[in-house]
């Protein structure tokens, strides 16, 4: 009999409820080859949540195990936070693996956006940054089509190898091998999918056709992910599963956009310009005056802005001030977990978000 959770790979065991891989001893006793454990159950059947958050050691102490193996390493990001999900230090974990770079969540993005131009946008962000690739591709782990994309790119870079998808938590590692698992029709029940961070617990390895196996990993926590300080309720907000419908707000300077109770745009300076706020649909977006904005937080974060909660804003800590300017060029500023704001027109703008969450500045990206 196996020893792991098929679902999030934790090794198994009878004794506490509260750590992973646990299951009940009689429940135990019935299980033929493959099983889950009570939190898989929960998790997949009552979407109940029971908080266990791997720690950063844990995930090298994994990648180091497969960079001294001569795997092909499929590192997926989320395309709708690329700067909060690449790795940036992945040459260095895996210095000899050839590495297949994976944007995923392209959904999320409206129909009409162009995938060249993304891509694009994608492999000059990678080159930046001085993460090489062997090669790079953008899909979403909901269309089949894509899935076999994947299947088809994996297929001819991998040879004979062993392949192992890594990432942060939560860019759909787990929702992709499924994926495979189902088009390839392998004999394996799904792994464990969920909006909730941490979701996989230890290496599974599903065997494929040719011998060699494909192994899920667990995420590296992402402590600059707006969701790692949500809980599970607000985490499911923050996971979309279509495309994301951009809002275009027309502001004149003098004017504040709240973004939930995440951030805090004032627009000080320069011409009526045009802010498309890409978020999920769930948060609030409020126009006020600037000279209104800080009563206006102080008296309605709770019940118009609502998330994030009194609890979560505690871990998120203070708010950090940003000062971003743009003229001609169409800019983003990305806040890692939530999405972009894109700033059409001219001006200057401080921008208010928690000092937890990653927030950047760049050329917009569609
Ligand atoms: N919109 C969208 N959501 C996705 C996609 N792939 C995964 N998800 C969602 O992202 C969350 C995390 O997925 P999971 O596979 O558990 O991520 P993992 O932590 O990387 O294994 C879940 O809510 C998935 O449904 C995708 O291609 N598009
Ligand atoms: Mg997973």
């Amino acid at each position: 009999m196996k020893n792991k959770c098929q679902g999030c790979g934790a090794v198994v065991q009878t004794e506490n409820k509260n750590l992973p891989g646990y299951i009940r001893r009689d429940v135990l006793a019935k299980q033929e080859n493959e099983f889950y454990c009570e939190r898989c159950f929960n998790l997949t059947h009552y979407n109940r949540k029971i908080d266990i958050k791997i720690d950063e050691e844990e995930f090298r102490k994994n990648i180091e195990a497969l960079a001294k193996r001569d795997v092909l390493v499929v590192n997926i990001v989320d395309i709708f936070d690329l700067e909060g999900t690449v790795i940036y230090d992945l040459d260095k974990l895996f210095p000899r693996n050839r590495k297949l770079i994976v944007g995923n969540k392209f959904d999320l993005f409206l129909d009409s956006v162009k995938k060249e131009k993304v891509k694009n946008y994608f492999q000059d962000y990678l080159h930046r940054n001085n993460i090489s690739f062997t090669e790079t591709i953008l899909i979403s782990s909901f269309k089949k089509a894509d899935i076999e994309l994947l299947i088809e790119v994996i297929l001819r870079l991998k040879g004979k190898k062993d392949v192992c998808f890594i990432g942060t938590t939560n860019v759909g590692k787990s929702t992709l091998i499924n994926g495979v698992i189902r088009k390839l029709g392998l004999n394996y029940q799904p792994l464990t999918t969920s909006a909730a961070i941490s979701t996989t617990l230890g290496l599974v390895n599903i065997s494929l056709p040719d011998g060699s196996d494909l192994i899920d990993t667990p995420g590296l926590p992402n402590h600059r992910q707006a969701n790692y300080y949500l809980s599970h309720k607000h985490q499911e907000l923050l996971a979309p599963k279509k495309f994301i419908r951009p809002k275009v707000y027309q502001l004149l300077p003098s004017q504040t956009l709240f973004i939930g109770g995440f951030c805090r745009l004032d627009f000080t300076s320069g011409l009526s310009s045009s802010f498309v706020v890409y978020v999920p649909q769930a948060i609030k977006i409020h126009r006020t005056k600037i000279t209104n904005a800080s009563e206006f937080y102080q008296l309605h974060k709770d019940d118009i802005l609502k998330v994030p909660n009194a609890e979560e804003r505690e871990k998120l800590g203070d708010f950090r001030k940003y000062h971003f300017s743009f003229k001609y060029e169409k800019k983003d500023i990305s806040i890692s977990g939530l999405g972009f704001i894109t700033l059409i027109g001219e001006g200057e703008v401080d921008f208010y978000c928690f000092e937890k969450i990653k927030v950047g500045f760049r050329s917009a990206i569609i």
